[in-house]
C-alpha cells in the first residue's frame, strides 16, 4: 500500500518536473514513471505537444462546465426540491446557443489541427533523405544522398540488442538500444521515406512526434528537423508479429560536422553521444567516441571530424 502510494507520488512528481525542468530534461527516451510527453526535439513535436496542452484546457473547461450543470440539475430540480415541474419543452434561444457555441469551439480546434497536419506532412525544402524500411523484425536505413566506399547509398540494418548483451556502461538501454543506431545531423530538414518489405510496421519516435505506418509496396513521407543533439529512442508501433516489441529505433543526432565525418568514415563508426543541451556542444564528440568505445568490434580508423568536417 505504502509502496504504491510512493509510486503514485513519484509519478505525480515526474509530471510536475516535466513543467519545471523541460529544458534540462536529459534524455530522448522514456523515463521511469514518466508522465506526459517526452521532451519535444523537433518543431513538429513542439507544435503537436503545444496543441495537446491547449486542448487540455479546453477539455477541462468543458468537463467542469457540464459537471456544474449536472450538479445544478441534481440539487435544484430533483423531485424533492422541485415537486411541481414546469411543463415547457422548448427554448429557442437556449437551443441556438447550445448549438452555436460548440460549433465555434470545434472551429477553434480544427483550424490549428489542420495547420499542424499540413505542417507535419512534408517539408518544402528537404536537405537530405532518410529511407526507412520495416522488416520482420528489424529496421533498415538508407541514405540516398550519401555514398559508401562501394558507391552505393549508405545503408545498414538496425537490430534489437538482447538483454544479456546490453552494456549499460556504453549507455545502452534495454529494449531501446540497437546494434546500429541511425546517425543524423541536427538542424537539418530530413525527409523521411518510410516503407516495409513484409508486413505493416510503424516507425515511431515520440520526441519527434513522428509515427508513420511502414506499408509494403508504398512509400509514406514525413519529415523531421532535430533541434538538440542527443540519443532518441522509438519503437515499432504497429503490431507486426511475434517480435514486434523487439524492433527498437535508436537515433543519434549529432552536429553537422560530426555527421559529415561519419559519412566519410568507411567504417561508419557511430559517434558518441553529444551532451543533450540547449547549447549544442560541437567538438568533444570525437574524443568521447574514443574513450567510450575502447574495444569496439572493428578497429576503425578514427577520423577527426574537424579535419573532414568541410561540406
Ligand atoms: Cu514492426
Amino acid at each position: 500500500m505504502k509502496r504504491s502510494f510512493l509510486r503514485l507520488q513519484a509519478a505525480l512528481m515526474a509530471g510536475l518536473m516535466f513543467f519545471a525542468t523541460d529544458a534540462a530534461h536529459a534524455a530522448g527516451g522514456p523515463q521511469p514513471w514518466q508522465m506526459w510527453y517526452q521532451p519535444a526535439a523537433t518543431p513538429v513535436a513542439e507544435r503537436a505537444f503545444g496543441l495537446h496542452y491547449a486542448l487540455i484546457y479546453v477539455i477541462t473547461f468543458i468537463v467542469l462546465f457540464v459537471f456544474g450543470l449536472l450538479l445544478i440539475v441534481m440539487v435544484r430540480f430533483n423531485a424533492k426540491a422541485n415537486p411541481v415541474p414546469k411543463q415547457f419543452v422548448h427554448n429557442p434561444l437556449l437551443e441556438v446557443v447550445w448549438t452555436v457555441i460548440p460549433v465555434v469551439i470545434l472551429l477553434c480546434i480544427v483550424i490549428p489541427s489542420w495547420q499542424l497536419i499540413f505542417y507535419q506532412d512534408r517539408t518544402a525544402k528537404p536537405e537530405m533523405t532518410l529511407k526507412v524500411t520495416g522488416y520482420q523484425w528489424y529496421w533498415g536505413y538508407e541514405y540516398p544522398d550519401y555514398k559508401n566506399d562501394k558507391g552505393d547509398a549508405i545503408n545498414f540494418l538496425s537490430n534489437h540488442i538482447a538483454d544479456k548483451d546490453i552494456d549499460t556502461a556504453k549507455g545502452q538501454v534495454r529494449m531501446l538500444s540497437t546494434d546500429n543506431p541511425v546517425v543524423v545531423p541536427v538542424d537539418t530538414n530530413i525527409q523521411l521515406l518510410i516503407t516495409a518489405s513484409d508486413v505493416i510496421h510503424s516507425w515511431s519516435v515520440p520526441s519527434f512526434s513522428v509515427k508513420l505506418d511502414a506499408v509494403p509496396g508504398r512509400i509514406n513521407e514525413t519529415w523531421m528537423r532535430i533541434t538538440k543533439p542527443g540519443t532518441y529512442y522509438g519503437q515499432c508501433d504497429q503490431l507486426c508479429g511475434q517480435n514486434h516489441s523487439f524492433m527498437p529505433i535508436e537515433i543519434r543526432a549529432v552536429p553537422k560536422d560530426v555527421f559529415q565525418a561519419w559519412v566519410k568514415d568507411p567504417a561508419h563508426k557511430v559517434p558518441a553521444e553529444t551532451a543533450m543541451a540547449d547549447t549544442p556542444a560541437p567538438a568533444p564528440a570525437a574524443d568521447e567516441a574514443k574513450k567510450d568505445e575502447p574495444a569496439a568490434a572493428e578497429p576503425a580508423k578514427e577520423d577527426e571530424p574537424k579535419e573532414e568536417g568541410q561540406e
